[in-house]
């Protein structure tokens, strides 16, 4: 535990009810210890980044207020996935029932093997900003600007905001 800060957090499912599972997996944040969360953004429908055919995404995102380090609540956010039934059969980019990404905490950047922050991409993918924006246009990424700022130079073709 440190001083609390914000950190927030990208959700991403496309297996079984993934609007039912982002949706409980968005409490389950504000339950962890040491955090409460503060805001969550509207689900968006987007279809799957990367080179593995697999069905559309369900992505959100949250701010949380936590007195977790990042790499206690980088293991928080994996006991999580792995309490929603994820399995990591070893495919890179491949579906899952939930996928918890530590996008950001606090002002902390750091790249080691098990934790880089900003997460990598973050700031290119539509999935992660479109989400963020609904949080907080401004918030920004260290080293490369802010949440609209990026938005506007990325490709959110597909993209679609749920009620
Ligand atoms: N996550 C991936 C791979 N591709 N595509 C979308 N639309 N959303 C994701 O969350 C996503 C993805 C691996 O983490
Ligand atoms: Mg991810
Ligand atoms: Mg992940």
């Amino acid at each position: 535990m440190s001083v609390s800060v914000l950190a927030h957090v990208g959700l991403g499912s496309n297996l079984g009810d993934s609007r039912a599972t982002v949706a409980q997996a968005v409490q389950a944040l504000g339950g962890l210890p040491g955090c409460e969360l503060l805001a969550r953004s509207a689900d968006y429908q987007s279809p799957p980044w990367g080179p593995v055919p697999q069905p559309d995404y369900i992505n959100a995102a949250v701010r949380l207020r936590t007195r977790l380090t990042a790499p206690d609540l980088l293991k928080a956010l994996l006991a999580t996935e792995r309490a929603f039934g994820r399995m990591r059969p070893g495919e890179r980019w491949g579906p899952r029932t939930l996928d918890l990404d530590l996008l950001l905490h606090g002002d902390t950047v750091c790249d080691t093997e098990h934790l880089q922050i900003p997460h990598p991409r973050m700031g290119s993918r539509a999935f992660v900003l479109l989400p963020l924006a609904d949080i907080d246009p401004f918030l920004v990424i260290p080293g490369q600007g802010t949440v609209a700022s990026l938005l506007a130079r990325v490709d959110a073709t597909g993209c679609r905001r749920l009620d």
